[in-house]
């Protein structure tokens, strides 16, 4: 009897954590290069994500390095920090975009005008994703 009950728990358990679908969606990502060669160019987005994970890395086949950044000011004075992460929380929406968070894209190559710029996202859960970033006119 006691052997029976343990297996239903066991069941009802693992329904609940395979019952939903891990999906990641992103969104408004553009891409400003930067105006000289082997400068550094900034990528914004917003991405969310319907289970609890974390952007444990960035990468792009094209850059020398992508880094996530976060924009500070203190005493009026503007700066940024590097990142080695950032949450996700369940179900919320996560906003890479000017005077917060952004990607900063190190030497990438310079791609023809219109061209998309791939950027790979690596999350705490395994996942990757390779995001299609459109690119924007220099300022
Ligand atoms: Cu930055």
């Amino acid at each position: 009897m006691m052997r029976t009950l343990i297996a239903i728990a066991l069941t009802s358990l693992a329904v609940a954590c395979g019952g939903q679908t891990e999906s990641l969606t992103v969104e408004n990502a553009s891409y400003r290069p930067p105006l000289v060669e082997g400068g550094v160019g900034v990528a914004y987005f917003s991405i969310t994500s319907n289970t609890v994970d974390r952007i444990t890395g960035v990468s792009s086949p094209q850059a020398k390095a992508v880094e996530i950044h976060e924009s500070t000011s203190s005493g009026g004075m503007a700066g940024m920090d590097r990142l080695d992460g950032v949450d996700l929380p369940a179900g919320k929406t996560v906003t890479f975009g000017p005077g917060g968070l952004h990607l900063m894209v190190i030497a990438p190559e310079i791609a023809s005008a219109n061209a998309t710029f791939p950027i790979q996202i690596a999350l705490e859960s395994g996942r990757v994703e390779t995001i299609s970033f459109a690119g924007a006119p220099s300022p």
